[in-house]
């Protein structure tokens, strides 16, 4: 049996109706990768949902999205600050919480690896015009999202060079927010040219999130599969049936 992978949904607006949506990509990939995708609506962050959800699944992917509410790591709201989905927050940071405590393995990716980062303490620039010195096109526009926007140098030692297997490479770049402090317990394992983080990981079976969109990636640079690869393999381990 494959290994189950819960997906984390978003809020979509379609005139006056509310969707729980997620990129085909992600399900696509889990599929490709030899897990069994289950896509997890945003129940609040009532704590028996949570466990309910952690005992459906064998391991979780964080997917992109609008921004995080600054209170959760103690800012107010700057005027670049993009949209911002608060019962999707408090949702993911349940998550984040919970899958630390079950050591559950999780994937974080683009806004995946902001919320990762802030549930275990650490903090964001609202808009990459706050850091001095961040190059611009880490925010890729619409049509352009889908292409490679800048490199990314991976980390000696760590877990996603074993992944990859490679020291450099490009890599899509939609996100407008980055990393400020880093959480505690988190090391840094991939970085572009400018210094913004573009990879973190952390302890336990296994906890890495990026920057970029392996999932709008997997069709031209079929390497970016083995990210999710390594989450279902880490997930087949955890399988408790
Ligand atoms: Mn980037």
């Amino acid at each position: 049996m494959r290994p189950r992978i819960g997906i984390t949904s978003w809020h979509y607006r379609d005139d006056d109706e509310r969707w729980e949506a997620v990129l085909e990509g992600y399900p696509r990939a889990v599929l490709e990768a030899g897990g069994l995708p289950l896509i997890l609506p945003i129940p609040h962050a009532a704590p028996d949902l949570i466990e309910g959800y952690l005992e459906a699944i064998d391991g979780l992917i964080l997917t992109g999205g609008a921004d995080i509410h600054p209170s959760l790591y103690g800012q107010t709201v700057l005027e670049r600050c993009g949209e911002i989905d608060e019962e999707r927050d408090r949702f993911e940071v349940a998550l984040v919480h919970a899958a630390r405590s079950h050591d559950l393995p999780l994937l974080g990716i683009c806004r995946g690896l902001q919320v990762v980062n802030v549930a275990m303490g650490g903090s964001l620039y609202q808009d990459l015009s706050y850091r001095q010195e961040t190059d611009p096109t880490h925010q890729s526009s619409r049509e352009q999202r889908g292409e490679s926007a800048h490199a990314v140098t991976i980390m000696e030692g760590s877990r996603l060079i074993e992944i990859l297997g490679v020291r450099e490479l490009d890599v899509t770049s939609t996100h407008h927010q980055i990393i400020r402090d880093l959480a505690p317990n988190l090391t840094i394992n991939a970085a572009a040219p400018d210094g913004v983080i573009e990879g973190i990981e952390g302890p336990g079976r296994f906890l890495l999130a990026v920057h970029w969109h392996p999932e709008r990636m997997v069709a031209r640079y079929p390497e970016q599969l083995a990210l999710f690869r390594a989450l279902v393999e880490a997930a087949e381990k955890s399988h408790r049936h």
